[in-house]
């Protein structure tokens, strides 16, 4: 799927502002609320997570729908023989939409795009568009949550004699999403809205694969698929130009919609060293006033699991960095650039290469700033919070599936993309029946990354801390990636313990002979907290945890990558263990850095991203 963009032939019409909105029921909206002005609305920023835009309500707490508005003004000039969609980059979890009060569609999913084609339902003029929006998490949705407040009333110590009825009267008093997951349920429109215009016959999507490289300044070979759209467009029409960065176009293809190109004198994309072509791809005018035009950015490079090593361009990686959230104060997971581009500052300053989109794939305009600042990336759908019953869910499986499509439809072209993460930590080591049916559930997710992903990217399952001998779906990943917490939740507090049993275990992989990378592993560590010997929840205690554990991975040559947790601290559920939410990052939540970050930027900058260690 194309991301919008104003060209020759185009343009995009941003619907970001401040929307009219209102929270309405657990299970339903008034349907009054899609068709006319809404009663007494409170302003929402669009993008933005509603939770922490209003004070007068508690809308962190709230459960259920909601229902966004606003007019949409259309000029009659944008209408003339062109058509019109309506794009959302995200609408967290689910999503009725209505257009002068006709319902044009739904979507389950809260953090990939989805669009309608409203060519014939557009007015010139004012249009009134409304979402309704469930932020509701439960056993068939990803990320996954625990419906009747499970967790208040499911433990033996709940303090009632039924759990049956505590969990009753929860539901009919307090209903609450109970997430599955550790980061705060952030909902609403997290992302950008717009209204884009193409004309009739347009190009509907184009992949752009690298087939074969030389070194750099060496001829490589990239190829190319476009698919087209409308009436009226054929092969015959489609012209692709490559330009350079400096604007220079450096090789062409005409007359079909697929093909390969070489570019002479190729400039690799490199982590630490990005270089973007822009394959220009237009439609000769097809018996319209304007043929369309589409410029997709792309890298050349190529990446290839080999033996025990994770290679780009032919070169062994080491990925150094961290998970991190879309998380920050009153916006939520709502998508901000400037905190992106202070980000990427942060990951740059850090020496770190690389990080996971945990637990979710992430607003676009992320990966644009990485594929131009030459930062790796694990991309990872919402399923977070899986277990064992799940795995044989039809239902579930077919969804899982989809979002695996639309992902990788989204993001196949960004060179900062290695590969593809199909779950965080679903809990499957069991054993018996149990273990086999998780692996009977993620085996095909996993040939279904290898069969859509037209450049042919790695897939893994991240696993968590469990009874790894009884863990049967990891070891059949690309690349192994184990989130592990010796010396915090495990051994708490005792590093030469934890030391100890992490080696019992790396034992254990070094049997299985796979490449292996560890995609989280961390201390909470609260800001000011500190001690001469340094205590869990301090300063020392982090920074020390990461020395130790650090310098065992250094031991082991097919340990491809230590991405800790977490880059910055983030919003959770309330709880006995979160101190205003998860306190692992090395970064606070306002970017500043523990003493841990002036570690491992020492670290990583001593750590090349190829070679470390061939
Ligand atoms: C994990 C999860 C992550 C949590 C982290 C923690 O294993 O993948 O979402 O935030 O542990 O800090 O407990």
């Amino acid at each position: 799927m194309l991301y919008p963009q104003t060209n020759a032939a185009r343009t995009v019409v941003s619907l970001d502002g401040v929307w009219n909105f209102r929270t309405a029921g657990a299970t339903d909206y008034p349907t009054e609320w899609t068709d006319a002005p809404l009663p007494e609305p409170m302003p929402m920023a669009v993008p933005g997570s509603y939770n922490d835009q209003n004070d007068e309500t508690n809308l962190r707490a709230h459960y259920g729908w909601v229902v966004y508005q606003r007019t949409v003004e259309v000029p009659a000039a944008l209408l003339k023989n062109s058509r019109a969609v309506l794009r959302f980059d995200a609408a967290t979890h689910a999503a009725d939409v209505y257009l002068n009060g006709e319902k044009l569609g739904s979507h389950k999913g809260g953090f990939l795009p989805f669009e309608f084609d409203v060519t014939d339902k557009l007015k010139a003029g004012s249009n009134l568009l409304a979402v309704a929006i469930d932020n509701r998490v439960n056993q068939s949705t990803l990320p996954v949550g625990n419906e009747g407040n499970v967790a208040f009333f499911g433990s033996d110590n709940a303090g009632i004699p039924s759990v049956e009825a505590g969990k009753q009267w929860a539901l009919e008093h307090t209903p609450q999403n109970m997430p599955n997951f550790d980061f705060f349920n952030f909902a609403g429109l997290n992302r950008h809205v717009e209204l884009y215009i193409t004309p009739k016959s347009y190009i509907a999507d184009i992949a752009v694969i690298t087939k074969s490289i030389g070194g750099e300044g060496e001829p490589a070979v990239i190829g190319y698929d476009v698919t087209l759209g409308g009436e009226g467009a054929a092969p015959a029409d489609v012209h692709v130009s490559i330009v350079d960065a400096s604007g220079a176009t450096v090789a062409e293809a005409s007359g079909a919609t697929a093909g390969d190109i070489e570019i002479p004198a190729a400039h690799l994309w490199n982590p630490g060293a990005a270089y973007l072509y822009t394959a220009v791809v237009t439609l000769a005018d097809a018996g319209e006033e304007v043929g369309d035009e589409y410029r997709q950015t792309f890298g050349v490079r190529t990446i290839e699991v080999k033996g025990r090593q994770f290679l780009i361009n032919g070169k062994p990686f080491y990925f150094k960095g961290f998970g991190k959230h879309e998380d920050s104060f009153f916006h939520g997971r709502g998508t901000d650039q400037v905190l992106n581009v202070k980000d990427v500052s942060l990951i740059h300053w850090l020496g770190a290469n690389s990080f996971r989109t945990s637990h979710y794939p992430y607003a676009e305009n992320m990966y644009d700033l990485c594929d131009r600042e030459g930062i790796v990336i694990i991309d990872e759908t919402p399923a977070v919070g899986m277990s064992w019953p799940q795995y044989t869910d039809k239902a579930l499986f077919e969804h899982h599936s989809q979002v695996i499509r639309d992902m990788i439809a989204r993001d196949k072209n960004h060179p900062c993309v290695v590969m593809w993460s199909i779950a965080n930590e679903p809990w499957y080591d069991q054993g018996g029946e149990k273990s086999e049916n998780a692996l009977k559930y993620f085996t095909p997710l996993r040939d279904l990354v290898h069969e859509v992903d037209p450049q042919g990217r790695p897939a893994t399952v991240v696993c968590c801390q469990n009874d790894y001998t009884k863990d049967l779906v990891t070891r059949t990943m690309d690349v192994v990636c184990l989130n592990r917490y010796y010396g915090w939740y495990n051994l708490s507090g005792n590093l030469d313990a934890a030391c100890y049993a992490l080696n019992v275990e790396l034992d254990f992989w070094d049997e299985i002979g796979k490449p292996v990378m560890f995609t989280e592993y961390g201390a909470d560590t609260v800001e000011g907290i500190h001690g001469t010997h340094g205590e869990m929840f301090s300063e020392e205690y982090q920074r020390e945890y990461f020395a130790r554990v650090d310098a065992e991975f250094d031991k082991r040559d097919w340990i491809i990558g230590e991405q800790l947790w977490n880059f910055a601290d983030f919003s959770t559920i309330q709880g006995p263990m979160r101190v205003e939410g998860n306190r692992k990052g090395i970064l606070t939540r306002d970017r500043q850095p523990k003493m841990a970050a002036h570690f491992l930027r020492d670290r990583w900058k001593a750590i090349p991203d190829f070679g470390y260690k061939a």
